[in-house]
């Protein structure tokens, strides 16, 4: 009984176009150049980070390589890939934000 209510919920949705859109990760990846204050700062412009949270996030990327600023829709997750290499560039710091699906 119970999985046939599953089963019709799951065929309404798909009728109805309700799935939800498909979800990606924003990642920051480490390098040996990127000032740490930098990072920070970053975190906190385009992620909406506070202090501690921003550090966190940092330190977590530079000792493990790669760190989960955030988890997006693809419009927004390209975005946001776009101004952090952007602002990098703009900086001149090799700082690199990648996408990757959730
Ligand atoms: N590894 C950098 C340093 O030692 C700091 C850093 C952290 C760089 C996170 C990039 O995504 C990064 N200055």
């Amino acid at each position: 009984q119970k999985e046939l209510f599953a089963n019709e919920e799951i065929a309404e949705a798909e009728k109805t176009k309700l799935q939800p859109p498909p979800m990606y990760k924003v990642v920051l990846n480490n390098d040996d150049y990127t000032p740490m204050e930098f990072v920070v700062e970053v975190l906190q412009k385009f992620f909406g980070m506070d202090l501690d949270k921003a550090t966190q996030v940092m330190l977590s990327v530079h000792y493990s390589g790669k760190g989960i600023c955030g988890t997006f829709t693809a419009e927004i997750a390209e975005t946001k890939v776009v101004q952090v290499n952007t602002y990098s560039r703009n900086h001149e710091h090799p700082l690199l934000c990648t996408m990757e699906k959730a």
